[in-house]
């Protein structure tokens, strides 16, 4: 299947499950989860090509994981990113040592001020490893790492979650626990 195909409907999965069902007339649960008999006549009627097929790929192919079915494949739903307010029952998880977080150098004043605050998404977005942090930063110019004492966090009574694709979400992260 043509790659470009492929990440053209990732990216469209990612706005219209993250961020703006309504725009092809798609509901979502409030567990942020699209019924594939939903999701992909409704794609179609908007000018997006999308069958069964091609959501599988997607979803078994993407780079990050970024969506999952239910177990019957009849639900696909974000596993994380969202702008629009969904309940994902995320459990809590207890993180040892230090996660990071890529930005670039603009942020970077506003961040010694206010911290680092969930933007327009729901959380914080943080990750284990500096590459992916990098590779998160460089979305935007150069990357600049910032270090954050998640374990000492915690410790002092903020919540960390693991969404189903790995990626460390929480709250927001006072600038008193970030290495700049
Ligand atoms: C910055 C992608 C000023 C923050 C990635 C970031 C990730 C502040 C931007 C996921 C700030 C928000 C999320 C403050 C935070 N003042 N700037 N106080 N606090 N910022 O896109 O973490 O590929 O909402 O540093 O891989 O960049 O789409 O968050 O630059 O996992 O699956 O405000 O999106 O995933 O930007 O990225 P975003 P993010 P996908």
């Amino acid at each position: 299947m043509d790659e470009k195909i492929i990440k053209g409907t990732s990216k469209f999965l990612s706005f219209v499950l993250r961020h703006s069902p309504e725009t092809i007339d798609l509901k979502l649960d409030e567990n942020g989860w699209a019924n594939v008999d939903e999701l992909i006549p409704q794609s179609n009627k908007h000018k997006v090509p999308l069958d069964f097929d091609l959501l599988q790929v997607v979803v078994a192919t993407n780079d990050k994981k970024r969506f999952i079915f239910n177990e019957d494949k009849t639900k696909i739903r974000a596993s994380q990113g969202h702008s629009i307010n969904v309940e994902l029952n995320l459990t809590e998880v207890v993180p040892q040592g230090f996660l990071y977080h890529g930005t670039v150098a603009a942020s970077i004043d506003s961040i010694k001020e206010t911290g680092l605050q969930k933007m327009s998404r729901q959380h914080v977005h943080l990750s284990k490893d500096k590459e992916t942090a990098i590779k998160v930063g460089g979305r935007r110019g150069k990357p600049v790492i910032l270090t954050v004492d998640a374990e000492r966090m915690q410790l002092e009574g903020f919540k960390f979650y693991l969404s189903e694709n790995g990626v460390w979400l929480t709250d927001e992260v006072p600038a008193r626990y970030i290495e700049f």
